[in-house]
């Protein structure tokens, strides 16, 4: 019905690598896809990202790539926002309100916060601990219905959650409950080099991810060097065989088969011939995808007008959240 109410998207990624071929099936690529039922807004979320150290420079320059990046997959910004988390700074003044309603025990159980602490024991710092907090401000402020989350983010959207349930409470409506929303195409991507690990854009073993800027020449070698396993045979099995049934998930997913269908197709055949199949259909995703995201970013100040529109269009709807969160806990507001 075009008189309808969309419902409202929010999600966002974070610019602390090129990314990779998990967030793109695991993330941007359904971003794309549910601009056309959906209102949304898609954040690049730096504030996030300072959890674990950043070189500066580098930062910034991830940022306005992933930037281009998302428009090269086909976010489109006149239609939707797609801005820079820290360019809304309600973002943080929502975040200090909620933290003073989140308790300390329930952060405790967050098992992203045991997971990072563990990888980067020198910097277990107080931002990694809050991270959760932050990002139900991110879902809250927009009072957003959906978040696109990965399997390892459920606990966040949980706890998300929680806080707007316990807030609503004690100072009558406020927020949306948002749900989680797992695309039906929404794989979970795994490591090629430790397929027991997702695929992760900041792992320091470059054969374990293929990125999304990698050329189809690098893309073969990488899927030539993925881990398999010595019994010759293409078959979903994701506890016997995950490094095989990750690479049938990646041909699935750009191919339309089922895991049926892939492994009909690969009898008798050794995984040489496999791997390369993957490899090819991967770069032929990949490929269009990359000649875009040149030419968009060549052209920084497109890029930074797209970033500075979403952001004030952002910033319009964040800041009558603060100011009526502010209100109801009792901030003094002076006339505008
Ligand atoms: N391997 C994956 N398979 C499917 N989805 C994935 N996502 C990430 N990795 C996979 C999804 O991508 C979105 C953006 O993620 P993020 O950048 O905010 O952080 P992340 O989940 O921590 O991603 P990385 O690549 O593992 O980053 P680093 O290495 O910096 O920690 C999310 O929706 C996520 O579910």
């Amino acid at each position: 019905m075009a008189d309808e109410k969309r419902k409202r998207i929010l999600s966002g990624i974070q610019p602390t690598g090129t990314p990779t071929l998990g967030n793109y099936i695991g993330a941007v690529r359904n971003w794309a896809l549910l601009q056309s039922d959906y209102d949304c807004l898609y954040m690049v979320a730096d504030l996030h990202s300072l959890t674990v150290r950043q070189n500066p420079a580098e930062l910034r320059r991830r940022t306005r790539e992933l930037s281009a990046l998302l428009l090269a997959v086909g976010i489109d910004p006149k239609e939707h926002v797609l801005f820079v988390q820290s360019h809304v700074p309600a973002h943080t003044q929502l975040s200090w309100v909620l933290a003073c309603n989140t308790q300390f025990g329930e952060l405790s159980r967050m098992t992203q916060f045991k997971d990072k602490s563990a990888k980067h024991p020198d910097n277990v710092n107080g931002g990694l601990f809050t991270y959760p907090v932050l990002m139900a401000a991110d879902i809250l402020i927009y009072n957003a219905d959906l978040v696109p989350v990965g399997q390892d983010q459920t606990q966040h959207l949980e706890i998300a959650r929680d806080i707007a349930g316990r807030f609503n409470n004690i100072y009558g409506d406020t927020f949306t409950l948002p749900e989680g929303y797992v695309p039906a195409s929404g794989a979970k991507i795994m490591s090629l080099a430790e397929p027991a690990k997702k695929m992760s854009k900041s792992d320091t073993n470059v054969n374990s991810f293929i990125l999304m800027t990698d050329d189809k020449d690098t893309i073969i070698r990488k899927c030539k060097r993925a881990v398999t396993d010595s019994d010759g045979c293409v078959r979903f099995d994701r506890e016997q065989k995950p490094g095989v049934s990750n690479l049938m998930t990646i041909y699935g997913t750009f191919t339309g088969k089922s895991m049926d269908e892939i492994a009909a197709e690969f009898e008798g055949k050794g995984y040489g011939d496999f791997k390369l199949a993957v490899a090819e259909v991967t770069a032929d995703a990949l490929t269009p995808v990359q000649a875009e995201y040149g030419r968009i970013l060549a052209d920084k100040t497109y890029v930074d007008a797209v970033l500075k529109s979403g952001a004030e269009r952002a910033a319009h709807l964040a800041d009558r959240t603060v100011s009526k969160v502010y209100r109801k806990v009792g901030l003094l507001q002076l006339d505008k």
